[in-house]
């Protein structure tokens, strides 16, 4: 049986995925396993789009049936922003999660707390013949105007989980991959999986 391709860049996402698929029993391989470089050009309007624009140019690119995953984080005082723009909100070029982290917090500087966020995640799944189908995730909290932990990657260290009293950066991986908008999408990503795999 033929493996699932991880269809993402982000080396963060990618560690999270290979537990995620790892603990499911799914079989799967990375584009550095398959000697694939692709960058796919995210200008969909949607995290439906773009997810299922990489999705759908890696299975082609590979043959493999792939998976890609569009997220984001939604800001309630900035309107939703930073959202789709998530990986590349900040004016400064060649900017780090630093940056990103730090250009958040100072939009956010003026406005009333709590600052309510969530993350989201669109997961596509694609087969080279173009087909896809799509699950989401979401996960609820609040931006802390210091950071906090090593863990993660993005925006992690200024994502708290009120109920926990952790950020998303203070979680280890086993304890976000149980909450995280990503394992929620993968999970209900379940059963598409395991019907593409058994046809
Ligand atoms: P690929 O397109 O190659 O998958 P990317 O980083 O460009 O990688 P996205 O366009 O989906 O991916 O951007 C998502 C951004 O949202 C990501 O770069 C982070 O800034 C943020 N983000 C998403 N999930 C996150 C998480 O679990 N923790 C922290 N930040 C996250």
């Amino acid at each position: 049986m033929s493996k699932l391709l991880i269809a993402t860049n982000n080396q963060g996402k990618i560690e999270e995925l290979k537990e995620l698929l790892q603990d499911a029993g799914i079989e799967f391989v990375t584009p550095a396993q398959i000697n694939l470089q692709l960058e796919v050009e995210e200008d969909g309007s949607t995290y439906q789009e773009n997810a299922g624009k990489k999705a759908v140019a890696f299975a082609q690119a590979s043959g493999l049936i792939s998976l890609a995953d569009d997220s984001g984080l939604e800001v309630a005082a900035l309107n939703g922003a930073p959202g789709l723009y998530s990986a590349r909100y900040s004016p400064k070029p060649g900017a780090k999660d630093k940056d990103r982290r730090d250009f958040l917090l100072k939009n956010l500087k003026d406005k009333e707390r709590p600052w309510k966020a969530h993350f989201h995640a669109t997961i596509a799944i694609a087969k080279p013949t173009g087909e896809i189908e799509f699950a989401e995730g979401n996960c609820f909290g609040e931006i802390i105007p210091e950071e906090r932990g090593t863990g993660g990657f993005g925006y992690d260290p200024i994502f708290l989980l009120p109920e926990l009293g952790k950020t998303m950066a203070e979680l280890d991986m086993d304890e976000k991959n149980r909450l995280s908008h990503r394992a929620l999408a993968v999970i209900a990503a379940m059963p598409i999986l395991k019907r593409m795999f058994s046809a």
